[in-house]
Order: structure tokens, then sequence, then C-alpha cells
């Protein structure tokens, strides 16, 4: 490792990060083997997998960029309101991605900011990554991949990953100081609700409840994983609460700035008496995997998990949502209404 690279890692380490690593560019070039063996495993995502071709051609779209300096950050450590868990993604309620508000957007600024005081291009792109991040911090052995797919370090998977592409040849690369996956541990493969995680080391994002609640999920009442959605009215955090590699790694010693506040704003019954503008202006920005245009999914998928799991309390909730504006949500409601024999 250089001085330079030591400069770098140490200056990450002291904004915050967990690790920090730096690989080539060129070190990149397997991933496009395994987004293709992943289509080849499961061909109804090929759809869905297209654009994370642009992950495999980053020499040619940013022919400056000479390495990745790739980082990982802990979210174990924020306070999860009771109520939330097991409805929205732990991930999502404490992601500071894009929330000015968070020390952890602070202090990505900053050490970009660091790395262009050196005298750098640096870029990144704070919402789905330039690269592939966990391929990258793979390279860069800041910890392994696990049979549920997910990234751990020595913390666990409730770890996010950032990177930045460099103008300057570097390298860092560590060994990673994790204990791989027992042969015989299957708990992530059996805990799945929809068996998108039917395989080690593979996955059907059209099958994924994070994804089916998220991006997808625009015909709810004739979706084929409605039943196996279960309590989730966003994100999905199942194969990675089940995992024992991540017992007792969730520290909650701190608090995410206005989730607290936030919180008690969400309920399914609260969803569904939400104005369209606290769902576009509060909602949004936070949650920001449902663009501003798809908020009646919020409502949508409230109705869901209230079929799923139905309470008497719910009723006059869903009579309600039979005159909301949206239309999505009004036949939502309906068919929720005959589904359930309420009237
Ligand atoms: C597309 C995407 C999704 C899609 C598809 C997910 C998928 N697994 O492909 C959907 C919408 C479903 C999704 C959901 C979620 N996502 Co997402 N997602 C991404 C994104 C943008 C690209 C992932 C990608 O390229 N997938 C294609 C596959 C082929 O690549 P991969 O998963 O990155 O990496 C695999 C290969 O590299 C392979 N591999 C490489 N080398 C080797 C070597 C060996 C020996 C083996 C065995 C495997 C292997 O293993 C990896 C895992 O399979 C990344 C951000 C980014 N820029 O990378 C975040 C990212 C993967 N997501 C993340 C998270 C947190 C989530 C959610 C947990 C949020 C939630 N709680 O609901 C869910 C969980 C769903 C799940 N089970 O993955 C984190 C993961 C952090 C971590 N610790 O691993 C990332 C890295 C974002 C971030 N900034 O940190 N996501
Ligand atoms: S996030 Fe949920 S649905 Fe997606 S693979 Fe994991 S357990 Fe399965
Ligand atoms: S549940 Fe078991 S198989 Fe799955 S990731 Fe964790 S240790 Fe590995």
């Amino acid at each position: 490792m250089t001085l330079l690279a030591d400069k770098i890692k140490n200056q990450a380490l002291n904004f915050g990060y967990e690790k920090c690593g730096i690989i080539k560019i060129s070190d990149i070039d397997g991933y496009k083997e395994k987004l293709d063996e992943r289509i080849e495993h499961i061909p109804e995502a090929k759809g869905f997998y297209q654009s994370q071709y642009r992950f495999t051609n980053l020499q040619d779209a940013y022919p400056w960029a000479k390495s990745i300096v790739i980082c990982v950050r802990e979210y174990g450590k924020y306070y999860i309101p009771e109520h939330l868990k097991g409805m929205i993604a732990k991930y999502y309620l404490v992601d500071g991605r894009k929330d000015e508000n968070s020390k952890d957007f602070q202090d990505s600024l900053k050490f970009e900011k660091y790395m262009q005081d050196l005298g750098f291009r640096a870029e990144t792109e704070r919402g789905f990554g330039l690269v592939p991040l966990r391929f990258a911090a793979m390279k860069a052995g800041l910890g392994i991949v696990r049979k549920n797919n997910f990234f751990y370090t020595e913390s666990g998977s409730s770890v996010y990953l950032e990177a930045w592409l460099i103008d300057k040849e570097l390298e860092s690369i560590e060994i990673p100081n994790v204990r791989p996956c027992s042969d015989k541990c299957n708990l992530c493969m059996k805990a799945c609700p929809s068996a998108s995680l039917s395989k080690p080391y593979t996955m059907n994002p059209i099958a994924c409840v994070s994804c089916v609640t998220t991006f997808m999920g625009r015909d709810m009442a004739n979706e084929k994983y409605r039943e196996q959605i279960g309590n989730w009215v966003y994100g999905c955090d199942v194969c990675q609460d089940v995992c024992p590699m991540n017992k007792n790694s969730w520290k909650a010693t701190e608090e995410f700035p206005n989730l607290q506040e936030l919180s008690e704003y969400i309920s399914l019954e609260k969803i569904l008496k939400m104005d369209y503008s606290f769902l576009e202006e509060v909602m949004q920005p936070k949650f920001w995997y449902i663009d501003k245009s798809s908020v009646w999914k919020w409502k949508v998928n409230a109705i869901n998990v209230m079929v799923n799991n139905y309470k008497e309390q719910y009723r006059e909730h869903i009579l309600y949502a039979c005159n909301d504006s949206n239309s999505k949500v009004r036949e939502m409601a309906e068919w929720a209404i005959k589904k359930l024999n309420l009237q």
C-alpha cells in the first residue's frame, strides 16, 4: 500500500467508515461474468438486470477513471422504532445516502472533498452507485459475500457500501477476517418467504419482496407473490434477520435524525389516511425507491398487509380507502372488501 492510499484509507476511517479499500478499475471486469451467470440461473430476471450492465463497461463510460475507492459503513448502530420492525426494512429507515440531515451523508461529502482537495477527480452517485458495490468490496478484501448474497464484515450484513471513481492509480487491499457460511446452513433460503433466494449465492429479484413492494407491485391484487409479502409494506429483511452471522450485531446506540418523529406518523391505518402531499413531500424523499408519481403504492401495500393478516380494526380503514382520490387505491380496497367478505 502506498503512502497516499494509506492516507485516504485512514481519512475514511476518521469520517466514520468501518472499512475502506482501493482497487484498480480493471478489477471489476469479473462482475460481468457474475451478472451473466445470474441471468443464466434466473432467465426471468433478464429484463430487470439489463440496466446493471452499465456497471460492466466502466472504462468506456469513465475513460478518466483509474481506480475505485470502496467504503463500508455500518447502519446497525441505529435505533429502529419497534412498531416499524417487520414492516419497513431497516436499511431504508436509516438510509443516509440521500438524507442531508444524516451524519452519514455529511461524512460522505466531507470524504469526497478530502479526495478532491488532494488533487484527484473523485465522483460518486449517491443512489444506486456507479459501480457494482458488493463485487468491488469483495475485490478489496473488506469482507465476504454469504449464501444470502449479502456482503458481511465482522459487524455482520447491516452495512452499506459507497464507492468513488478516482483518476489516480492506487491500491489498498485487505484480507478478510470473516468465517464463511457453514456447508450445512440454509436458514436464509428456508426463511425467504417467496423463494426468491432459492439457492446459495443467487436470487430472483422479481420474486424478492423488497423489489415487489418498491419498484414493482403495480398490480398488487394480481401479484404472484402477494400473500408471500406477509407484513412487509416496504422492503424485506428476512434473509438477514435469520442469519446466525448477524446474531447480536445490531447495536442500536444512536438515533437516526427525525426517524422517531416520522415513525409516529406511520402505521398501516395511518398510511391509508395519509395526504398525498405528505406522501410526496415527506415520505418520498426518505423512501425514494417509490417515485413521486407512484406514492399510491404505500396505500396499496398497506391494504395488502391488512388482507394478509386481517384484524377487525382494519375494516373501517379499508372501507375509507374506497373513497381515496387515487383509482389504484380504490380498486385495491374494493378487491380487499370482496376478498375478506366485508360487506
Ligand atoms: C439491483 C439492486 C437490488 C435489486 C436486486 C438485488 C440483487 N441481489 O441483485 C433489489 C431491488 C431486489 C434490491 C433489494 C435490496 N437491496 Co439492493 N442493490 C442493488 C444494486 C443497485 C445492484 C446489485 C447488483 O448488481 N446485482 C446483480 C448481482 C449479480 O450482483 P451483486 O448482488 O452486486 O453481487 C453478487 C456477485 O458479485 C456475486 N459474487 C461476486 N464474486 C463472487 C465470488 C463468489 C465466490 C461468490 C459465491 C459470489 C460472488 O455475489 C454477489 C451476491 O450474489 C446494489 C448497489 C450497487 N451499485 O451494487 C444494491 C445493494 C446490493 N442492495 C443493498 C440492500 C441493502 C438491499 C436490501 C436489503 C434493502 C432491503 N432491506 O429491502 C434489499 C434486499 C434484497 C436482496 N435479497 O438482495 C445493499 C447491500 C449491502 C450488503 N451488505 O450487501 C447494496 C450493495 C446497496 C448499498 N449501497 O449498500 N437491490
Ligand atoms: S429480501 Fe426477503 S424476499 Fe428478498 S431474498 Fe431476502 S428473504 Fe427473500
Ligand atoms: S443464514 Fe446461514 S447460509 Fe444463510 S447467509 Fe447466514 S450463515 Fe450463510
